[in-house]
């Protein structure tokens, strides 16, 4: 059993290469749930619906999240009755947000309805939420005169387009996060731990101050490997690089590895970033060089090999 800390588009992209070459082995994806919002008194959890849409074969290939063929008949009324609607949300979307917001009213946990929406959608990987309470990351960013303003996740990443400069980070709700017992279950008995090509203090930040999961991938160290986000020092996408120069002085795979070491004995870079291999060797960290790119379902299968079999 294969298990992966995951974010967003780039982990979702990455467990899908990983489900086309294990073939039957089981994979369970835990998921930052940081980015989590409620908007028009629905439920709305990013990183596990991308992970969702991209396993059951339904994301929108041009974003990376949301679902693919959309209709938008919902935001529009919400536009003529006045309203500025700031985050995209599609009416297929919206579907799935207002069945999760009903079955948490009912008293359902985040990670059963996750559970229910994946058997329903067909999604071939256990998707576990890295908390059922919830968790919000919250960013400290600088104004343009130097005074700081902390604003919510998705008010930084979408209204603002991950512009303003970011001074800090933090996630709410940390201290009483309870991980579902299947997600530290399958991290204590799976036979590989991956970090998925996540921003590392935005969405494997919040997996790793869970001090549940913090103790048990600290234990099992050496089954663990990450993936850099980084690709010659810059994100693939989204405002990673920005983040680790603003908080820890430069954005390389040097940074990374060390944001990394306590938990993971390995990390994949790509060759741009070969030239650092003897400082990830001096953190106690084995550099695993190949490919990062997964621009197409090659890439992404052949990554997910590289990682798995080094
Ligand atoms: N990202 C955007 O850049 N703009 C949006 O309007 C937006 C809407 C949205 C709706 C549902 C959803 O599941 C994801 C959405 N995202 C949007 C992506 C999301 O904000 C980020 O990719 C993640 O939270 C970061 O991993």
């Amino acid at each position: 059993m294969i298990c992966v800390l995951a974010g967003g588009v780039g982990a979702a992209k990455f467990l899908r290469g990983l489900v086309a070459v294990v073939g039957d082995e089981k994979i369970t994806a835990i998921v930052n749930t940081g980015d989590d919002l409620t908007l028009y008194g629905r439920r709305i959890c990013p990183d596990i619906d991308t992970v969702t849409y991209t396993l059951a074969g339904v994301v929108n290939p041009e974003t990376g999240w949301g679902v693919a063929n959309e209709s938008y008949t919902i935001r529009r009324t919400l536009i003529e009755l006045g309203d500025t609607p700031w985050f995209l949300l599609g009416d297929r979307d919206i579907g799935l947000h207002m069945f999760r917001t009903q079955r948490l009213c009912a008293g359902k946990k985040l990670s059963e309805v996750t559970a229910e929406v994946c058997h329903c959608l067909g999604v071939p990987i256990s998707v576990i939420p890295m908390s059922d309470s919830p968790v919000a990351t919250k960013i400290l960013t600088e104004r343009q005169d130097g005074s700081l303003k902390e604003m919510d996740f998705q008010e930084y990443f979408v209204a603002n387009h991950h512009e303003p400069v970011v001074r800090g980070v933090r996630y709410d709700g940390i201290e009483a996060a309870s991980p579902p017992p299947q997600a530290l279950s399958a991290l204590g008995e799976c036979d590989r731990i991956i970090i998925a090509p996540s921003n590392p203090l935005l969405s494997i930040g919040p997996l790793l101050a869970v001090d549940a999961i913090a103790e048990i991938l600290r234990a099992r160290r050496s089954a663990c490997i990450a993936v850099s986000p980084l690709i010659g020092g810059k994100a693939v996408k989204g405002p990673a690089a920005d983040i680790l120069t603003s908080l820890h002085a430069q954005s390389t795979v040097t940074t990374v590895a060390s944001l990394y070491r306590e938990y993971c004995s390995s990390l994949a870079i790509d060759p741009q970033d070969s030239d650092e291999s003897v400082q990830l060797q001096a953190l106690g960290v084995a550099p695993l060089v190949t490919n990062l790119w997964m621009r197409t379902p090659q890439e992404e299968a052949k990554l997910a090999k590289r990682v798995l079999h080094g």
